[in-house]
C-alpha cells in the first residue's frame, strides 16, 4: 500500500488530525494491521478486513458492535473499570458507519490505538500468565448473558474438528500443490488421534457441555497488557461466536504453556511450563467458577490436547492448498508450524494427568 493510498482510506474516518505515517503493525496471522500516527499525537489502529477468511463483513461487523456494547454496559457497573481503555472501540465513518469498502472491494476499520499496552507472542513470566487467564475467563464472564442467537457465526465451523479433518482430507485428495509427498508422517500422526480428539464435540453433541458466547481465537497476544503486565484488553473480536469453553482455554494454553514460539523450528525446544499453566488456570478459574459446569471443568484438558492438534491440522491443511489461508514468511512455514504444533500435542499427551490434576485442584480451592 502506498502512503497515499492509506491516506485516502484514513480520510473517511473521523480521526483527530491529519494522518503522518501508517506503519505495519503487529504479527496477526489474518487482517493487515497499521498504527496510524496522526498530527495531534492520537495514535490509531487500521486494519484491512481479511474478506477470504471472513466472508460475511457485514454480520461480523455487527457481532463487534453487540459485544463491545454488552462489554461496555457491563462495565459501567464494575467500580474502578475504565471501558475506554479495557474495550476496543471503533472510530466512526465520516457517514455515520463504522467501515468502508475501497475501490477494489477491500473493507477497512479503525479503532483508537490502545497506548502504553503490549502484546506477547511468547509468555515468560507467571503474572502474565495469570493475567491472561483473567483476561479471557472475565471475558467469558461478561459475555455470559448476551442472547446466542444475536451473534452470527462469522466462520461457520470453526472450531469443529470433524469439519477440519474433512478440509485436510480434500486437500490430500486434491494434493494441487504436489507437497503430499513431504508430509507422510504428519497425515500418520493426526490418523492415529482422529477419534480421540473428537472428545469436546462428542460431549457437546450429547448434552452436557453448552454452547456459550466464546472468543474463538485466544492465543496470548490477544490479549493486550499494560506497562505492569497487568491485563488491559482483550481485542481480536471477529471471531467471538459460540462454542465450547475448553475451545478457549485450550487455545490459550496452546501458546502460553510452550517454551517455543508457535513455528520452532528446532522441535527440541518444544517444552511444556508447567509454573505458567498453572498461573493461567488460577486466573481463569478465578472469574469463571461461579458459572462453569463441572463437565465443562473435566472438558478443559481434553480442549488443552485438542486445540494445537486442530491448529496443526489447519496448517498442514494451508500448506497443502498452497498457503491461501494463514500468513507465511517461507515457502515451509506451514508445515513448520503444523510440525511444531504436532510436537507440543505429543508434550501436553505426555503431561495430561499432572496437568488435569491442577486443573481439578485448582477448580476445587477457588469453589
Ligand atoms: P489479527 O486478526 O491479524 O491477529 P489483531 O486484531 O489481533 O489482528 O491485531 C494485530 C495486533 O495489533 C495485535 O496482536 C496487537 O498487538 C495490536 N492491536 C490490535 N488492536 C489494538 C489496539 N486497539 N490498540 C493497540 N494495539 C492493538
Ligand atoms: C489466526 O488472527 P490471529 O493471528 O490472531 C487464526 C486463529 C489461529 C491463529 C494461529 C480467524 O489468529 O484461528 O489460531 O491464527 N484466526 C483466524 O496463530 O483463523
Ligand atoms: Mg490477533
Amino acid at each position: 500500500m502506498t502512503d497515499t493510498a492509506v491516506k485516502d482510506i484514513v480520510s473517511r474516518f473521523s480521526i483527530i488530525g491529519n494522518m503522518i505515517s501508517a506503519k505495519p503493525f503487529g504479527s496477526g496471522h489474518i487482517n493487515d494491521t497499521y498504527l496510524v500516527s496522526t498530527t495531534e499525537k492520537k495514535d490509531y489502529l487500521l486494519q484491512r478486513i481479511n474478506h477470504f477468511v471472513f466472508k460475511d463483513v457485514p454480520g461480523l461487523m455487527n457481532n463487534l458492535m453487540l459485544v463491545t456494547q454488552h462489554l461496555s454496559e457491563k462495565l459501567k457497573n464494575i467500580k474502578g473499570a475504565d471501558p475506554e481503555k479495557e474495550i476496543l472501540s471503533l472510530v466512526k465513518t465520516t457517514d455515520n458507519g463504522f467501515y468502508i469498502e475501497d475501490t477494489d472491494g477491500n473493507f477497512w476499520r479503525v479503532f483508537n490505538f490502545l497506548n502504553n499496552t503490549k502484546s506477547y507472542d511468547l509468555v515468560t513470566t507467571e503474572t502474565q500468565a495469570f493475567e491472561g487467564g483473567k483476561a479471557f475467563g472475565r471475558f467469558q464472564a461478561l459475555l455470559a448473558d448476551l442472547d446466542t442467537e444475536l451473534i452470527v457465526d462469522t466462520i461457520p465451523d470453526f472450531h469443529n474438528i470433524e469439519y477440519r479433518l474433512l478440509n485436510l482430507d480434500k486437500a490430500i485428495a486434491a494434493d494441487t500443490e504436489k507437497r503430499l509427498s513431504k508430509v507422510a508422517p504428519e497425515i500418520e500422526f493426526v490418523n492415529q488421534r482422529r477419534a480421540q480428539m473428537s472428545r469436546v464435540l462428542q460431549a457437546g453433541r450429547a448434552g452436557f457441555l453448552s454452547q456459550r458466547i466464546i472468543h474463538n481465537d485466544t492465543k496470548f497476544n490477544n490479549v493486550l497488557l499494560d506497562q505492569q503486565d497487568h491485563a488491559q484488553c482483550v481485542i481480536d473480536l471477529d471471531t467471538v461466536m459460540p462454542g465450547y469453553v475448553a475451545y478457549d482455554f485450550g487455545d490459550a494454553i496452546r501458546t502460553i504453556i510452550n517454551t517455543a514460539a508457535e513455528d520452532e523450528a528446532d522441535l527440541d525446544l518444544i517444552k511444556l511450563n508447567i509454573p505458567l499453566f498453572t498461573a493461567y488456570v488460577k486466573g481463569y478459574l478465578q472469574q469463571t467458577v461461579n458459572f462453569l459446569t463441572e463437565a465443562e471443568v473435566d472438558s478443559l484438558i481434553d480442549g488443552a490436547l485438542l486445540l494445537p492438534y486442530m491448529q496443526g491440522v489447519r496448517f498442514l491443511t494451508d500448506y497443502l492448498d498452497g498457503d491461501r489461508y494463514f500468513k507465511t514468511h517461507s515457502p515451509q512455514h506451514n508445515l513448520q508450524r503444523a510440525k511444531a504444533q504436532f510436537q507440543l500435542v505429543k508434550k501436553l499427551e505426555e503431561a495430561r494427568e499432572t496437568l488435569n490434576d491442577i486443573i481439578i485442584k485448582t477448580w476445587r480451592n477457588e469453589n
